[in-house]
């Protein structure tokens, strides 16, 4: 009982004092040679650790065979690059127009804070919530236009995307992203001159994978992340809104 009464309040103090996402801090390897964004794995990505995206956000759990999915990462001066391994069963299109309700075909979606400040970034560029399409387009959502209509705007430039699905069982898709990292003075109607920050060691960023997965149904099945989002009225599927749900990253050349 002693014991008890002395160890319980100091757990209680340490939980209290460290949120969460401090003590979930991730790295994130620097990349020294060349990764091509071609759906395949070189041998430079065997030093970036395995990340599960088994989070879910909306709709029901999937078993294995309807989505598995896990990812890796690596910087260099110039992009982000994401690497994600995706067993999907059914891969589903159904609107070629990029801009319409894309978060209804099965898309690889990339959220990152340049600067992992958090906060709200649905209308704004303090986050970005890149929806990588099958056909490799890119939108998020921009300013409200005339601050009250919605407005999703194509980012292909933003990213380079290709993926390459496996010849025999389990059919895993390779999918391969170099991202270019934008701040928040980013604003699309200056897009042709604003330029991408260089990145550098210590850079502390935030950073969600997920991946909305549709198998013919009219909306999207299941959303499954990487980041343990804790639901607000209910609800997980945060990430487009508020950069407060992303899992915080710093970035590293080597381990100390
Ligand atoms: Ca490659
Ligand atoms: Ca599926
Ligand atoms: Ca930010
Ligand atoms: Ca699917």
């Amino acid at each position: 009982m002693k014991i008890l009464a002395v160890t319980f309040p100091i757990i209680f103090l340490l939980v209290g004092i460290l949120p969460s996402k401090v003590l979930a801090k991730k790295y994130i390897y620097h990349a020294d040679n060349e990764i091509s964004i071609d759906g395949v794995q070189e041998t430079e990505w065997q030093k970036a650790n395995w990340q599960p995206m088994n989070q879910l956000m909306l709709g029901e759990a999937p078993s294995s065979e309807d989505f598995t999915g896990r990812f890796k990462l690596l910087w260099d001066r110039n992009y982000l690059y994401i690497l994600a391994e995706i067993t999907d069963d059914i891969l589903f299109d159904q609107h070629p127009d990029p801009l319409f309700k894309y978060w209804d075909d099965d898309c690889l979606e990339v959220f990152i804070d340049e600067d992992a400040s958090g906060g709200d970034h649905q209308y704004n560029f303090n986050a970005f919530a890149y929806h990588i399409a099958l056909d490799n387009q890119a939108v998020d959502i921009g300013e409200l236009l005339d601050g009250k209509k919605e407005n999703f705007i194509l980012l292909n430039d933003h990213l380079n995307s290709v993926w390459k699905r496996s010849s025999t069982s389990p059919y895993k898709i390779t999918w391969e992203v170099a991202l270019k990292v934008f701040d928040d003075s980013y604003r699309h109607s200056n897009r042709k001159t604003i330029k991408p920050q260089q990145l550098i060691e210590g850079k502390n960023i935030g950073f969600m994978l997920a991946y909305c997965d549709n198998d013919g149904s009219k909306e999207r099945e299941h959303f499954i992340g990487s980041a343990n989002i804790i639901a607000h009225n209910g609800d997980k599927n945060l990430g487009y809104k508020t950069a407060d749900v992303f899992d915080k990253y710093i970035l590293i050349k080597n381990l100390k």
